[in-house]
């Protein structure tokens, strides 16, 4: 096991590593800004070095930094969270190429899931269900008008390099494709200096079901159910459960040997998660995420496996130890990312926490790096806590939601609580029933 881990990263995601770390007894590196100099991940880490200033492109993706800072405290291992640094299969190599070991998948399986074309190929070829769409990318103007007659309107073309919705375009009808290929091109060569595109059959009111999986170095693969984390603003999660209200044990057993047979013809290692789109009782493979995720504790709670001690164990070659039979998933969990903005109007409210209360309880869990008397700076993500609830139940994981969120207080900067208990009141997320557009009608109503 290694002695010391350097932490790439910030924020409430830097202490859920070094909780890790403390608990297998493994020395922690914190890295940070100058806008960072008293964050709980600075305070609370062994060690601290600081990488530069507070715009995250000179300070938390400063690689030479990073590197040096892990080299200097003799860290073996970098874990680089979510966001940042943690899909950039440059840094991945760099880490290797340093004999320092990178906590995630091997660079090669990054580059392949990064470029989504190449991860629908290689998912379509190993059975996993897809979108109905171009074979992959899309050679012309002539080609799409030939595939959207195939597969009818309304259609989308997405940017191969794309995810998060950017270069992403709807043509409704074959007098919109035109404008459609022009547009996605164009906003995908712009954003990711790569203007390849593809094409899928548009589902007009799907949910976003993803899954959980872990694979070691020794051919051992296990997925820990799904989460739905169709509760989206602008491509933003706001709220995710596991499991999903709309899936059944048999769905998800399917589902889940098709995959982890997948991950393990290709050696896919670490934790992954598989994105698909779930409408008429079908899912499709979209997009493969090569991290840890935000939305991970949900998995946790429903599972009793600690996804980042799992990463750490992985990473240094430890086997799994335990077969997907072992994985016994009970209960139901619930997170809201409760973040630093207006609750109606989104405006970004960074600034001086005055009171801050976190609940407890039975059921109750809180990731979060806020402390009384800490500014938020202004640079960066605006999640500031992960409220998650867990229950025998879905309606037991509810009731402890809505009373948590009536014991946290937050005072000094405004934030997305009343948001999360308006939602929590909602008959349709009661009864489980909303889909990708409902929180963004929600919100404007
Ligand atoms: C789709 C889709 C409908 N049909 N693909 C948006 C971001 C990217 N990760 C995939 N996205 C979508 N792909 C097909 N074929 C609708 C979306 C989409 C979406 C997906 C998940 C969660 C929220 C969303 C909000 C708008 C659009």
């Amino acid at each position: 096991m290694f002695k010391k881990i350097l932490i790439a990263n910030r924020g409430e995601i830097a202490l859920r590593i070094l909780r890790a770390c403390r608990e297998l007894d493994i020395a922690s590196v914190a890295v940070h800004s100058t806008a960072d100099a008293d964050a709980m991940h600075v305070r609370l880490a062994d060690e601290s070095v600081c990488i530069g200033p507070p715009l995250a492109r000179d300070s938390y993706l400063n690689m030479p930094a990073i590197i040096s800072a892990a080299l200097i405290t003799g860290a073996e291992a970098i874990h680089p969270g979510y966001g940042f640094l943690s899909e950039n299969a440059t840094f991945a190599d760099m880490v290797e190429a340093h004999n320092l070991v990178f906590i995630g998948p091997t660079a090669n399986h990054i580059r392949m899931m990064g470029d989504k074309i190449t991860a629908k190929t290689t998912m379509d070829e190993l059975g996993v269900p897809l979108v109905p769409g171009s074979p992959g990318e899309l050679a012309s103007l002539e080609e799409a008008r030939q595939v959207a007659e195939r597969i009818l309107y309304p259609v989308l073309i997405k940017a191969a390099a794309g995810g998060g919705g950017r270069g992403m375009k709807v043509a409704r009808s074959a007098d919109e494709l035109e404008a459609a290929w022009r547009e996605a091109r164009a906003e995908a060569g712009a954003a990711f200096g790569n203007n390849a595109v593809y094409m899928e059959k548009y589902l007009d009111k799907p949910r976003h079901i993803e899954l959980q999986i872990l694979a070691d170095n020794h051919g051992e693969v296990v997925h820990l159910g799904e989460r739905d984390c169709s509760l989206q603003r602008r491509h933003q999660k706001v709220l995710e459960e596991a499991g999903s209200p709309v899936i059944s044990h048999e769905q998800r057993a399917a589902l889940g040997a098709t995959v982890t047979q997948a991950l393990k013809k290709i050696g896919y290692r670490n934790a992954g998660t598989l994105e698909f789109l779930y409408q008429d009782g079908q899912f499709a493979f979209i997009e493969m995420n090569t991290r840890l995720q935000v939305e991970h504790p949900v998995s946790e709670m429903i599972s009793g496996i600690d996804l980042v001690h799992e990463q750490i164990r992985i990473a240094a070659g430890q086997p799994l130890g335990y077969t997907q039979d072992d994985v016994k998933l009970s209960g139901h969990a619930i997170e809201c990312r409760i973040t630093a903005e207006d609750p109606e109007t989104f405006a970004p409210s960074p600034g001086l926490v005055d009171v801050f209360h976190q609940p407890g309880g039975f059921g109750i869990r809180v990731d979060s790096a806020l402390y009384a008397g800490y500014r938020v700076p202004p640079h960066y993500d605006s999640l500031i806590a992960k409220l998650i609830s867990y229950g025998n139940t879905r309606e037991e994981a509810i009731a402890r939601m809505r009373r948590a969120l009536r014991e946290f207080v937050i005072t000094g900067i405004k934030t997305t609580i009343p948001l999360h208990q308006r939602i929590l009141e909602a008959p349709d997320f009661i009864d489980g029933d909303y889909t990708i557009h409902w929180l963004e009608r929600f919100v404007a109503g």
